[in-house]
């Protein structure tokens, strides 16, 4: 409950913020993406996890504004990005499956792309294989979403409890390779070759596939490898604040 009227606070006293990771072409090592991560200053208690604060956001219903806000803050600074004349690229946003079942979705998303004038192919919206447990409803959603022109990807995939059947129906981008599957593609074989099978079937379906949590030059041979385009992970970055990404535009990377 403290927690709670916490979030609420933050939220309405602009206590919460955004960091970015950048998403990398594996082949030139340019930046070709930026997911944005939104994180919480608490007055007292410090840095709060989102880890910890979405899941009660989701319970509490208050990641339907929380969503709002970040999404608005995500177009309007790639926008803004765009405007001082660093490259075009894309900026990927998390969404909860709760935002997505909001019935105001669709022209929240709309809304907010206009009032930040953010052309819709520069954003992507992350969600993640539990958003199948209402598989019709989602794919409604989602081919609304994809008419305004903006890019849907799978995060975190391979990880949930979902039939790939899916695959076929939803209209997706790209894929998200999960961390977990990343961090031991170097010793053990059996992850090796996981990852290399959902990369041929993500190539195979038509999705750009991207590694996630990638923290060592073996990982990033091995994805090269076997085909994977785009990585994000320590090894390239942590997320930064925006002033910090800001520099590593200016500095070329
Ligand atoms: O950035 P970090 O690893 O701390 O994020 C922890 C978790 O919180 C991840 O699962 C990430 O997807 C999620 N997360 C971070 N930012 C957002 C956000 O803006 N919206 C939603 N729904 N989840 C987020
Ligand atoms: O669920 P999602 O994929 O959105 O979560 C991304 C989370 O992973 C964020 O919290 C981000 O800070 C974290 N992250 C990104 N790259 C790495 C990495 O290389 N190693 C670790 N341990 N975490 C990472
Ligand atoms: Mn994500
Ligand atoms: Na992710």
């Amino acid at each position: 409950m403290e927690l709670e009227n916490g979030l609420r606070k933050a939220l309405e006293q602009n206590q919460l913020l955004l960091h970015y990771q950048p998403q990398v072409d594996l082949q030139s090592g340019e930046i070709i993406g930026v997911e944005a991560l939104v994180r919480w200053i608490h007055k007292e208690h410090g840095f709060i996890s989102p880890a910890e604060f979405i899941p009660l956001a989701e319970e509490t219903g208050l990641i339907v504004p929380l969503g709002k806000w970040v999404l608005k803050e995500a177009c309007s600074q790639m926008k803004s990005w765009h405007d001082q004349g660093f490259a075009k690229i894309p900026i990927a946003v998390n969404i909860s499956v709760r935002q997505i079942q909001d019935d105001h979705f669709v022209d929240s998303v709309k809304r907010t792309l206009k009032e930040v004038g953010l052309e819709p192919t520069y954003l992507e919206l992350e969600i993640t294989e539990s958003v199948m447990q209402n598989i019709e409803k989602s794919t409604l959603i989602l081919k609304q979403l994809k008419e305004l022109g903006l890019k849907v990807s799978i995060d975190d995939f391979g990880t949930g409890y979902s039939s790939l059947s899916y695959l076929k129906h939803l209209p997706i981008d790209n894929i998200k390779i999960d961390k977990s599957f990343v961090d031991d593609i170097i010793y053990h074989i059996n992850q090796g070759v996981m990852v290399k099978t959902i990369i041929d079937m993500g190539i195979n379906l038509g999705f750009n596939v991207i590694a996630e949590g990638i923290e060592t030059k073996e990982q990033v041979n091995f994805l090269k490898e076997n085909a994977c385009m785009v990585g994000q992970g320590y090894f390239f970055s942590r997320p930064l604040t925006a002033d910090k990404l800001e520099e590593l535009f200016k500095s070329g990377q």
